[in-house]
């Protein structure tokens, strides 16, 4: 099974990604956790991506479709396999077709997280007290959802096209309510 956990900056993607895992069992693919590593070894790669993560930038598309091509056949090889923060773009989300379609795979459900703006502002600004990153700061925030509206809300109507269940979830409340909501959605998309 390949679901993707689908959201705004701040909307609880990678928090509910990782419920998913405990309780499904599908293999956690998250981008933005994956570029993070790649940041913190300080690769030439790394320093770039920084800059462009700093700045609330997407990465090139090109590089994050080689990194999850280089993941995903052995991620493949379990039960399934959760995408967090990818795709982003319709180029991404292409590219991903292509990629499941040679194992014979295609996409069997988005879950998108639904929460208001504002919320999402209030979330990420408390997260860049706690944990300062430098994505967090209220600069790159507003780029963040800028990109958010002009290129990734279209990997939605990509998925429909295609008659994928788009499956739109409350993402408001406590992580635990909002897990309840994930959990009815992907148990009745498994079946
Ligand atoms: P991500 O790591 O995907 O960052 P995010 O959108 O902020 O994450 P998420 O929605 O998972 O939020 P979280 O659960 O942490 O991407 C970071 C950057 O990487 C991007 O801006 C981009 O530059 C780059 N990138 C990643 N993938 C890419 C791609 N495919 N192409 C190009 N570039 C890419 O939750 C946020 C906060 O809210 C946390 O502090 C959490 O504790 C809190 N929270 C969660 N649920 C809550 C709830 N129910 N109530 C209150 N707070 C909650």
């Amino acid at each position: 099974m390949i679901g993707i956990i689908f959201g705004p900056p701040g909307s609880g993607k990678g928090t509910q990604a990782a419920r998913i895992e405990d309780e499904f069992g599908l293999k956690h693919l998250s981008t933005g956790a994956l570029l993070r590593a790649e940041v913190s070894r300080g690769t030439p790669t790394g320093k770039e991506v920084g800059r462009v993560m700093a700045a609330g930038d997407l990465v090139p598309d090109a590089l994050i479709v080689d990194i999850v091509r280089s993941l995903l056949p052995e991620a493949e090889e379990g039960p399934g396999v959760l995408l967090d923060g990818f795709p982003r773009t319709e180029r991404q989300a292409q590219a991903l077709d292509a990629m499941l379609a040679d194992e014979g795979h295609r996409v069997d459900f988005v879950i998108a997280l639904e929460v208001p703006e504002a919320a999402l502002i209030d979330r990420l600004l408390h997260r860049a007290a706690v944990e300062g990153r430098s994505d967090d700061t209220r600069e790159a925030i507003t780029e963040r959802m800028h990109e958010y509206h002009k290129l990734t809300e279209a990997v939605l109507d990509h998925y429909r096209r295609q008659g994928v269940p788009v499956e739109r979830v409350d993402g408001t409340g406590s992580p635990d309510e909002v897990f309840e909501r994930v959990r009815r959605v992907i148990g009745i998309s498994s079946r």
